[in-house]
C-alpha cells in the first residue's frame, strides 16, 4: 500500500517562490513511502485452499514505482509466524548494506510482531528490479515487482511501448514450503519439487481448476507493449515463449542490451529479461508458457506448464482455446546457451581492463557421508546433501548479522579466509574423486579494498552432477566478460574475453560443467553476499561472503545503522 507520495518536499510560499518551487520540484528526486504487513493469507490454488504469507494480503505482492534518483521508504511489519527480512534485488544499496536484507549478512530477521524501515535511495539504476523475501524459503509467495522508470525528462533507448506488464514467473508447492524445506532438512535428501509454476501468481488453464483465474494481458492490434518478465521461482530455471509472436530483447537484469529478437528466452531464478513484442497477428487469445529448463541431469525436476494468455481487445470468441507456443526440451542446454551468448550490453568502455583481484571460485554440489543408514541421510547411497565455493560451505551465523559485527568489530561471528582460489586444483568437470565430494563448512569472507577491480571465474564442477547455477552478487552489478565449456583456462580463454560491450548483469549462470568469468570495480562499502539463486543450494551452502573497506571520505564510507534494526537477541 502505498500511504503517499511527497512530489515536493520543499516548503513554498507566494508568487515568484512558488514558481521557482515548481522548477526545482520537476527536477528533484521524489521520497515514496510505501508500509508492507506480513500476513498469512488465504487463497486457492490446484483445487484447494491453502495458507500462505504474503504482503499486504496481496500475491504477488504489490509492485513499487519509482525512478531513478528516487528515495524508498518501506516499513515492514511481521505479522507472520516465521523470522523475514525482505531483499530489493538488482538495487545496488550504495553506502546502505543495511536494507539490503539477506538475513544474518546484512541484519537479523523481523521477528513476528517485529518492524523494520528499509530505506535507500537509487543511485543511477533503471528498469525492472523486483523484492522477495530472503529468508529460508519464504520468498516462494513473498515477492513483487520493483520498477525503476527513467528520471524525469529522459527515457528509454527504445520507442515507449504502448502499455507495460510486470509478468512474475513463481513456483508452487501445495505444501507451506517452509516445510518443505524442513523435511529436507532433516532427512538431507534433495527437497520435493514444486506442484506448478504461475504466472503472476496464477498457474494457468493447463493445471486443475485453473482455468477461470489465468491471468490474461490485453492487447490491443498494431500496438507495441513491454513485458517485464521476472524469474521468481525458487529453484528452476524456465524457458518462455509467446504462440506466434516473435520477442524482442531489451534489457536483462536492469541493464540495457542491443536489441535483439527471439522466438525463446530462458531464464534463470533472480533475473529479469524486458521484452517488447507487437500485435501484428490475427486478432485472437495466444498462450504466454513457461516450462523446466533443467540442466542437471538425472535430478528430479518439476516439468509442468504455466500459461498466460495474450488476448487481442477485439478477438471475439473466448471459448476457443489459444495457440500454445513451442516450447524447447527441459535439457535443451544449446538453446539456453545460445539465447545467453546473444546479450551485448549498450555501456561501452566501461569494462575494467586491469585487475586487482584475479578471483577462481569453483562452484560444486557436495556430499557428507553418514557413517551408518539414518533417517537423516536419505540422499543417495546414505549420504546428506551438501555444496560449496572453493569447497567452503557457508554457514550463516546466528548470534550477529556479518553486518553488524564488522561494524562493531565483534569477533567470532566470522572470518576473512575465504580462498582466493580453490585450495587444490583438480579435474573439475571431468570425473571427480569421491574423496573430494565433502566441503568444510565456516562463515568466511573475502576483503576486498575500495576501488579494486576485481574478476573472478566462477567455474562449475562435476561433484555429484554439474548443474547451471545463477549466481547472484549482492551490491553491484557486473560484466559478463567470457564463458565456456569445461574446465577455465587462464592462458587462452582470456584471450576471447569481450571487453567491449560485454553484457551487465547481477545474476548469472554457468553452463553445466562450464565457467563464466565476471568483473567489477568494488566501489560500494559493506558486505555483501554471492549466492547461488537456487534456493535449495543456498541452504547447502552454495554462497560466500565480500567485505568491501570503506573508501576515503563520508561518500565512501558505508553510514551508520539505522536505529530500528533488528536484533538477533
Ligand atoms: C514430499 O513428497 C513425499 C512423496 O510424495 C510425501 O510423502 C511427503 O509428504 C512430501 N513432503 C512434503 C513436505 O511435502
Ligand atoms: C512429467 O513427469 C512425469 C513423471 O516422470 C511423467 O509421467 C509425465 O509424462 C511428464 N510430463 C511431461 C509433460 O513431460
Ligand atoms: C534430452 O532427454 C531426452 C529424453 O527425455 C533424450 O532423448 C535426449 O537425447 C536429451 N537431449 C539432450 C540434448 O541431452
Ligand atoms: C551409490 O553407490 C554406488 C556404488 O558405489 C554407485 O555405483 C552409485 O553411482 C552411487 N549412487 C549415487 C547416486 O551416488
Ligand atoms: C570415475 O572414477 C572412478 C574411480 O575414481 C571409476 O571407478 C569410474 O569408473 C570412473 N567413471 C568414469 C565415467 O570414468
Ligand atoms: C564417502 O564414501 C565414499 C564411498 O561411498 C568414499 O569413496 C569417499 O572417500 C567417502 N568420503 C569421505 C570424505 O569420507
Ligand atoms: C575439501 O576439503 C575437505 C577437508 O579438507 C577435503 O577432504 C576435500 O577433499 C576437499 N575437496 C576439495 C574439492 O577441495
Ligand atoms: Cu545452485
Amino acid at each position: 500500500m502505498e500511504l503517499h507520495t511527497t512530489k515536493c518536499s520543499r516548503p513554498h510560499f507566494f508568487g515568484l517562490s512558488i514558481f521557482l518551487a515548481f522548477v526545482v520540484c520537476l527536477a528533484s528526486a521524489e521520497i515514496h513511502y510505501h508500509k508492507f504487513v506480513i500476513q498469512p493469507t488465504p487463497v486457492k490454488r490446484l483445487c484447494n485452499n491453502h495458507v500462505i504469507m504474503t504482503v499486504n494480503g496481496q500475491f504477488p505482492g504489490p509492485t513499487i514505482e519509482a525512478r531513478n534518483g528516487d528515495t524508498l521508504i518501506i516499513q515492514v511489519t511481521n505479522s507472520g509466524k516465521y523470522d523475514i527480512t525482505l531483499h530489493w534485488h538488482g538495487i545496488r544499496q550504495m553506502r546502505t548494506p543495511w536494507a539490503d536484507g539477506p538475513e544474518y549478512v546484512t541484519q537479523c530477521p523481523i521477528k513476528p510482531g517485529g518492524t523494520y524501515t528499509y530505506r535507500y535511495t537509487v543511485v543511477e539504476q533503471e528498469g525492472t528490479f523486483w523484492w522477495h523475501a530472503h529468508s529460508k524459503w519464504l520468498r516462494a509467495t513473498v515477492y513483487g515487482a520493483l520498477i525503476i522508470y527513467p528520471k524525469l525528462g529522459s527515457s528509454y533507448p527504445f520507442s515507449k511501448p504502448a502499455r507495460e506488464f510486470p509478468l512474475i514467473l513463481g513456483e508452487w508447492w501445495n505444501r507451506d514450503p517452509m516445510q518443505v524445506l524442513r523435511q529436507s532438512m532433516i532427512t538431507g535428501a534433495a527437497p520435493n519439487v514444486s506442484d506448478a509454476y504461475t504466472i503472476n501468481g496464477q498457474p494457468g488453464d493447463l493445471y486443475r481448476c485453473s482455468s477461470q483465474d489465468t491471468t490474461i494481458f490485453p492487447i490491443q492490434a498494431g500496438e507495441t507493449i513491454l513485458l517485464r518478465l521476472i524469474n521468481a521461482a525458487l529453484n528452476q530455471q524456465l524457458f518462455f515463449s509467446i504462440a506466434n509472436h516473435q520477442m524482442t530483447i531489451v534489457e536483462a537484469d536492469a541493464a540495457y542490451n542491443k536489441p535483439f529478437t527471439t522466438n525463446i528466452v530462458m531464464i534463470g531464478p533472480g533475473q529479469t529479461t524486458n521484452i517488447l513484442i507487437t500485435a501484428n497477428q490475427p486478432p485472437a487469445r495466444y498462450y504466454v508458457a513457461a516450462t523446466a529448463y533443467a540442466s542437471a541431469p538425472g535430478v528430479a525436476f518439476d516439468n509442468t506448464t504455466t500459461t498466460a494468455i495474450l488476448e487481442y481487445r477485439t478477438s471475439s470468441s473466448s471459448s476457443i482455446r489459444p495457440i500454445l507456443p513451442q516450447l524447447p526440451a527441459w535439457n535443451d542446454t544449446n538453446t539456453a546457451n545460445s539465447f545467453s551468448s546473444r546479450f551485448r550490453s549498450i555501456y561501452h568502455g566501461k569494462v575494467p581492463l586491469q585487475i586487482d583481484e584475479n578471483l577462481f571460485f569453483t562452484i560444486s554440489l557436495g556430499s557428507i557421508n553418514c557413517s551408518r543408514p539414518s533417517f537423516r541421510c536419505q540422499a543417495p547411497n546414505n549420504t546428506r546433501f551438501t555444496a560449496s565455493m572453493n569447497n567452503v560451505s557457508f554457514v550463516l551465523p546466528r548470534r550477529n548479522s556479518i553486518l553488524q559485527a564488522m561494524y562493531q568489530n565483534t569477533p567470532g561471528i566470522f572470518t576473512t579466509d575465504f580462498p582466493a582460489v580453490p585450495p587444490l586444483q583438480f579435474d573439475y568437470t571431468g570425473n571427480v574423486s569421491r574423496g573430494l565430494w565433502t566441503p568444510v563448512r565456516g562463515t568466511k569472507l573475502y576483503r576486498l579494498k575500495f576501488g579494486s577491480s576485481v574478476q573472478i571465474v566462477l567455474q562449475n564442477t562435476n561433484i555429484v552432477t554439474v548443474e547451471d547455477h545463477p549466481m547472484h552478487l549482492h551490491g553491484y552489478h557486473f560484466f559478463v566478460v567470457g564463458t565456456g565449456k569445461g574446465n577455465f583456462n587462464p592462458r587462452t580463454d582470456p584471450a576471447r574475453f569481450n571487453l567491449v560491450d560485454p553484457p551487465v548483469r547481477n545474476t548469472v549462470g554457468t553452463t553445466p560443467g562450464g565457467w563464466v568469468a565476471i568483473r567489477f570495480v568494488a566501489d560500494n562499502p559493506g558486505v555483501w553476499l554471492m549466492h547461488c539463486h537456487l534456493d535449495v543450494h543456498i541452504g547447502w551452502g552454495l554462497a560466500m561472503v565480500f567485505l568491501v573497506e570503506n573508501g576515503v571520505g563520508e561518500l565512501q564510507t558505508l553510514e551508520a545503522p539505522p536505529l530500528d534494526l533488528p536484533q538477533c537477541f
